[in-house]
C-alpha cells in the first residue's frame, strides 16, 4: 500500500446515537475540513467521496433500554452494511468517517461478508482505550458504542439488524491495542472468548513495533483481511481531546504513528474506520487533524524512505 495507488471510496456516518451524547455527528464534515481527501489524493490515491448515510429508522425493531437508539443505530448498520461490502467487493478500500463506534457493527460485518466470499479470514486491529465487548445484557450503560466488538464476533445478541446468516468475526482474530478502561463483566467476556488484548502495560513492556509485528504475522501467515478500527480515545487526551470519553494515559503520538506506518508497510489493510471524534469537544480542530495525519501514515506517507523491514 505504500507504494501502489489504491482506490479509496469515504463514507461519511454521522452517528452520534450510540455514545449517549451529541457531537459525533460533526465528526465526517471535521475530518472533511482537516482534508481528508486532498491528504490522501496528494499521496497518489484515487479518492471519492460518497457522501454522508441517511439512512431509514429500522421502525420494525423495538426500542430498548438495554440498547439505546437501536432504530438509528440498526438503520445506520443495516446500510453501512452494505456500502462497506460493495466498496471492498469491487475491489476499493471502504474508509468510514464516523461517528461513534457502534458504526463498526456495519463496516466490520460488511468486510466479514466480503471476507468470506473471496474466502480469506477476517482479522481486525481495534485501537481503542476501550474493548467495546459488551451486550445489552452486560452494559452499564446501554450505549451501543460499547457493544460492536461482541455484536460483530456474534456474542452481543441484538436480534434482526442484521440477517440472520452474516458471518461473524472469529474473536480470536481480534487484536485489541492501547485498552485502559475494561468493565468486570466485559473483562470475564474477552477472556473468555479469547480476544487479543494488548493494553497500555503491553505498550509500555513490548513496544508497538514488536505488538505489530505478531499481529502482522499472523494475519500474513492467514492469508487474511486486516480491518482497522482506529478511536480517537485510543490517543492520550492531550494529544486528542474531541472525544467524549477520554481516559487517562493513551498512546502518544509517535507509538501510534509507527503503528500506522507498519501496517502501511505490511499492505495487508483492506479498511479503516476513523471513529468517535467529536467536533464539539476539541480543541480548535487538533484531534481531527491528527487523525487525517494518521490515515495518511496508513496511505504511505513517509517522513523518509526507508527499506522496508519484514513484518
Ligand atoms: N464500557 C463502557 C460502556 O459500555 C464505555 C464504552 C465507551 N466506548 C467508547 N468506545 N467510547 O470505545 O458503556
Ligand atoms: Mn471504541
Ligand atoms: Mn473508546
Ligand atoms: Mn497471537
Amino acid at each position: 500500500m505504500n507504494t501502489q495507488s489504491t482506490a479509496i471510496t469515504l463514507i461519511g456516518v454521522p452517528l452520534e446515537e450510540g455514545s449517549g451524547r451529541k457531537g459525533c455527528a460533526m465528526g465526517p464534515a471535521a475530518l472533511r475540513i482537516a482534508g481528508i481527501h486532498e491528504t490522501l489524493a496528494e499521496l497518489g490515491h484515487t479518492v471519492v467521496d460518497s457522501g454522508d448515510l441517511r439512512p431509514a429508522l429500522a421502525s420494525d425493531l423495538a426500542d430498548r433500554a438495554d440498547a439505546k437508539n437501536l432504530q438509528i443505530i440498526a438503520g445506520f448498520t443495516r446500510d453501512l452494511e452494505v456500502r462497506t461490502y460493495d466498496v471492498a467487493a469491487a475491489g476499493g478500500f471502504p474508509l468510514i468517517l464516523g461517528g461513534d463506534h457502534a458504526l463498526a457493527m456495519g463496516s466490520v460485518s460488511g468486510m466479514a461478508r466480503h471476507a468470506a466470499e473471496v474466502g480469506r479470514p477476517l482479522f481486525v486491529l481495534w485501537l481503542d482505550a476501550h474493548a467495546d465487548f459488551n451486550s445489552p445484557e452486560t452494559s452499564p450503560s446501554g450505549n451501543i458504542h460499547g457493544m460492536p466488538v461482541a455484536f460483530f464476533c456474534g456474542h452481543a445478541e441484538i436480534a434482526g439488524i442484521l440477517p440472520k446468516d452474516r458471518p461473524f468475526v472469529d474473536p480470536k482474530r481480534v487484536y485489541q491495542v492501547g485498552i485502559r478502561s475494561v468493565d468486570p463483566i466485559e473483562r470475564e467476556q474477552i477472556a473468555k472468548h479469547g480476544v487479543n488484548v494488548f493494553d497500555m502495560r503491553s505498550i509500555d513492556e513490548q513496544g508497538v513495533g514488536a505488538i505489530m509485528r505478531h499481529v502482522l504475522r499472523t494475519v500474513k501467515e492467514a492469508n487474511g483481511l486486516l480491518h482497522v478500527s482506529l478511536d480517537v480515545d485510543f490517543l492520550d487526551p492531550d494529544l486528542a481531546p474531541g472525544v467524549g470519553t477520554t481516559v487517562p494515559g493513551g498512546a502518544t503520538f509517535r507509538e501510534a504513528h509507527l503503528i500506522l506506518e507498519l501496517l502501511s508497510d505490511s499492505g495487508l489493510v483492506s479498511s479503516l474506520d476513523l471513529v468517535e471524534l467529536n467536533p464539539f469537544l476539541d480543541d480548535r480542530g487538533k484531534s481531527a487533524r491528527i487523525l487525517v495525519e494518521l490515515a495518511a501514515s496508513l496511505f504511505g506517507r513517509r517522513i523518509l524512505d526507508r527499506p522496508t523491514l519484514a513484518a
